[in-house]
């Protein structure tokens, strides 16, 4: 078991305060600074003062805090049309803009190294050079890569603080592996009956994509084996996909629930299905895992992948309310979110308009995970 001065270590070396996970030295600073003087206050911004009282929250803030706000900022793991690695600093800007009541604590930041997904993928040279470049050690024991590290802290993370709840924000959609890998498995040695509700337009389950097992297109199928059954998976929204949803249910033997279905049928009888599906499963808690990419691209023209045809706001909130009245929301996550990125042909003001949707299903996801 890490100790809690262990776990505080890691944590000063592979993350960084919120809105610094992203290394660049000009690019959208202003944006930056405007965060962390709210976080932080301007002159703690001014006089430099970030980093230490960042690192002096980890011991005094974070043991009071409920639920837990954590960027994966790292778009490696796409491979379409790439910029969710601003998500956290962008989306951040907007919750703490239109709430100063948020009950949670931001951790803040993967320190990402671009051009990294996974340790595995790396040979010893690399990681070698990669700690000392970063964690200015060599020898250090610490993973280097974002999905890598996410893992590693994630796993502490539930291990220091099994009653916490983590919010991430990412991220392409590979980033929701480890944390759901970590929750699921710390779920299970705590006893505890969980299911995973993924909204997106596409399935992601591809066993690989061009030889890589770990990436957006890929990690639902990857994190279904830590699942105590594939049954705990509900897929809702999709609708790109090359094969129907019999195909997808049938070979991985989970519930997919496609957006034409929520369409026609209504939010209010989709929700009370899946209800009635894990309450007949005995589940107790939920991770819910949102790509922002499940709405339409009406609502969502910010994103690598934007689809038409998909749902309105209303009616994964619809979904997540009743979720939220029937059992703990105790993980999730929301990504995708590519603000410099514009989908064709939109009339929308952008990245405005996906930020403010993304916004509200955030801010009830953290509100819902403090009293759950
Ligand atoms: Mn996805």
């Amino acid at each position: 078991m890490t100790s809690r001065n262990e776990f505080l270590s890691k944590i000063k070396h592979y993350l960084t305060p919120p809105g610094e996970g992203v290394y660049t030295v000009h690019t959208a600073s202003e944006k930056r600074l405007n965060l962390q003087k709210k976080l932080y206050g301007i002159e703690a911004v001014a006089e430099k003062r970030v980093r230490a009282i960042w690192e002096e929250s980890l011991s005094k803030t974070l043991p009071q805090a409920k639920t837990v706000i954590f960027g994966i900022p790292s778009d490696t793991g796409g491979g379409i049309q790439r910029g969710a690695n601003w998500g956290p600093l962008y989306l951040r800007e907007t919750l703490i803009n239109s709430r100063d009541d948020l009950n949670a604590y931001d951790i803040g930041d993967v320190r990402v190294i671009p051009q990294l997904l996974h340790d595995k993928y790396l040979n010893i040279e690399t990681i070698k050079n990669c700690r000392k470049s970063v964690y200015k050690d060599e020898f250090i024991n610490l993973p280097v890569s974002p999905l890598s590290i996410a893992y590693d802290f994630a796993t502490d993370f539930h291990e220091q603080f099994p009653a916490k709840s983590l919010f991430m924000i990412g991220g392409d959609h590979s980033v929701s592996y480890p944390m759901v890998r970590a929750y699921l498995e710390a779920k299970k040695s705590q006893g505890k009956k969980v299911a995973l509700v993924h909204f997106d337009a596409h399935t992601d389950l591809l066993e690989e994509r061009m030889g890589i097992d770990l990436c957006f297109g890929t990690w639902t199928s990857q994190v279904i084996p830590f699942l105590e059954t594939p049954s705990h998976l509900v897929q809702i929204g999709i609708r790109a996909s090359g094969y129907e949803r019999e195909h997808w249910e049938k070979k991985f033997g989970h519930k997919q629930i496609w957006a034409k279905e929520v369409l026609s049928l209504g939010a209010e009888k989709i929700a009370n299905d899946i209800v009635a599906h894990l309450k007949s499963l005995a589940v107790e808690e939920i991770y819910i895992s949102f790509d922002i990419d499940c709405l339409d691209a009406a609502y969502a023209g910010a994103t690598g992948t934007p689809e038409s045809d998909g749902l309105s706001p209303h009616e994964p909130m619809v979904i997540m309310q009743t979720l939220f009245e029937n059992f703990k929301i105790t993980g999730s996550d929301i990504v995708e979110i590519a603000p410099l990125v514009k989908a064709a042909n939109i009339k929308q003001i952008e990245p405005e308009t996906t930020l403010l949707v993304a916004g509200a299903l955030s801010t009830f996801l953290i509100q819902a995970m403090g009293v759950s």
